[in-house]
C-alpha cells in the first residue's frame, strides 16, 4: 500500500510547471542536452533517449557514444547531433547518462567525470550498475546533494537491487520502502520503474497513474530518460521532470493502446510521438 501522503499522478497534476512555449523565444531558450551511452550493439538507446528528449521540447540534443563505430547521423531524426563520447563536451546543461553505456573502464570514467562535473545530471541503466559496485562513485553522488544540484536517478526493480545490495524480489516486495532507502542513501530523486512506477524525493511520495504492459518491451526506459533530461533542461527540477515524465510516458502508451498500437507489440520507437502528442494535450 502507498503510504498515506503519496500523490497520485494525474493529468491535473503539473499546471504548475508544465513547460511553455513563449512567442519570442529561440532554441537557446529550451536548454541543452547531452545524452552519453551507445556501447556496440546498443547504440539503439542514446539515440531513443535523444529522439524523445527532442520530441518534449529541448532545444538541442547531443549524443555521445561510446562505440566508435556509431552511426555519425540518425536518418529519422538529423536534428540530433552526434558524436563520440570521447569528443564530446561534458558541460552541457543537462546531461543524461547511462543508456546503453555498458560497464567498461571508459564508461566508468565518463560516470565519475559527470558526477563531479555535470550540475543537472540524469543516471539510468549501465551507469546506475557502474554505481552500484563502487562506493566512491556512491559517495560522489551524495556529495552532489550538499552542492544542490539536480540528480535523478531512474531504476528498474533489477537496477535498484544492484544498488541497494538486494534481489528485485525484495525490491518489489516493498516498492515505496525500496525507493525511499534509495532515495535516502544515494540522497537523490528515484523513479522506481515498473507497474506503478513510484518516484521519491527527500521529503514526498508519488504514484502514477498511467500506462500499461505495452511499455514492457525495450527501449522504453530509455525513452524515459530522454524525456526526462528535455524537462529538466525547460527549467524543470528533478522531481517535477520525473512525475511529468513518468506521466506522460504512460499516458502515451495508453493512447497507442486506444489507437490499436499495443499493447502487444508497441515499440519504443512509436511511443515517442505519442508522448509528444500527450505533452502538448496538457
Ligand atoms: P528477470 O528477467 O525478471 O530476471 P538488465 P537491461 C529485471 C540497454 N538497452 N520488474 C528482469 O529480470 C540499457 O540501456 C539497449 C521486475 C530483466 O530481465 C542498458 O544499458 C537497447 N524485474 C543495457 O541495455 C534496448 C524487472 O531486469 C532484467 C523489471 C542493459 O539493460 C534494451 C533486465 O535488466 C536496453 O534498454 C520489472 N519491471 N524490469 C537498445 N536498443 O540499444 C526489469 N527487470 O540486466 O539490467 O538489462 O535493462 O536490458
Ligand atoms: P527499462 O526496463 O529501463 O527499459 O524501463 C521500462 C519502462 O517501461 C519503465 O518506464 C517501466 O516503468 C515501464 N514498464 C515496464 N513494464 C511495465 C508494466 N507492466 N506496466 C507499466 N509500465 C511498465
Ligand atoms: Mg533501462
Amino acid at each position: 500500500y502507498p503510504p498515506a501522503d503519496a500523490h497520485l499522478l494525474t493529468e491535473s497534476s503539473f499546471d504548475q510547471y508544465l513547460p511553455r512555449r513563449r512567442q519570442d523565444s529561440h532554441k537557446g531558450s529550451y536548454g541543452e542536452v547531452l545524452i552519453l551511452g551507445g556501447n556496440s550493439g546498443m547504440l539503439g538507446a542514446p539515440i531513443l533517449a535523444g529522439r524523445a528528449a527532442l520530441m518534449c521540447g529541448a532545444g538541442k540534443v547531443h549524443l555521445g557514444m561510446m562505440d566508435e563505430r556509431f552511426p555519425s547521423i540518425d536518418i529519422v531524426h538529423p536534428e540530433l547531433m552526434i558524436a563520440r563520447a570521447r569528443s564530446s563536451n561534458l558541460n552541457r546543461p543537462v546531461v543524461v547518462i547511462g543508456p546503453g553505456l555498458g560497464t567498461s573502464e571508459e564508461a566508468k570514467y565518463f560516470v565519475q567525470k559527470v558526477l563531479e562535473e555535470s550540475p543537472s545530471l540524469i543516471i539510468d541503466a549501465d551507469a546506475l550498475n557502474i554505481i552500484a559496485i563502487d562506493d566512491t562513485l556512491k559517495e560522489l553522488v551524495r556529495q552532489r546533494a550538499q552542492k544542490h544540484w539536480q540528480t535523478l536517478i531512474t531504476p528498474h526493480p533489477l537496477e535498484a537491487a544492484r544498488l541497494l545490495q538486494t534481489s528485485a524480489n525484495e525490491i518489489q516486495s516493498d516498492r515505496y520502502k525500496s525507493a525511499q532507502k534509495l532515495a535516502h542513501e544515494l540522497q537523490v530523486c528515484v523513479v522506481l520503474k515498473g507497474a506503478g512506477t513510484v518516484i521519491v524525493d527527500s521529503t514526498q511520495t508519488w504514484i502514477n497513474s498511467s500506462g500499461n504492459a505495452g511499455l514492457a518491451s525495450a527501449g522504453t526506459g530509455d525513452v524515459l530518460s530522454g524525456i526526462c533530461g528535455a524537462l529538466l533542461a525547460q527549467g524543470l527540477n528533478a522531481a517535477q521532470a520525473a512525475c511529468l515524465a513518468v506521466y506522460l510516458h504512460g499516458k502515451a502508451a495508453d493512447l497507442c493502446v486506444e489507437n490499436g498500437v499495443g499493447p502487444v507489440g508497441l515499440t519504443a520507437s512509436e511511443l515517442i510521438p505519442a508522448i509528444r502528442s500527450s505533452l502538448n494535450a496538457l
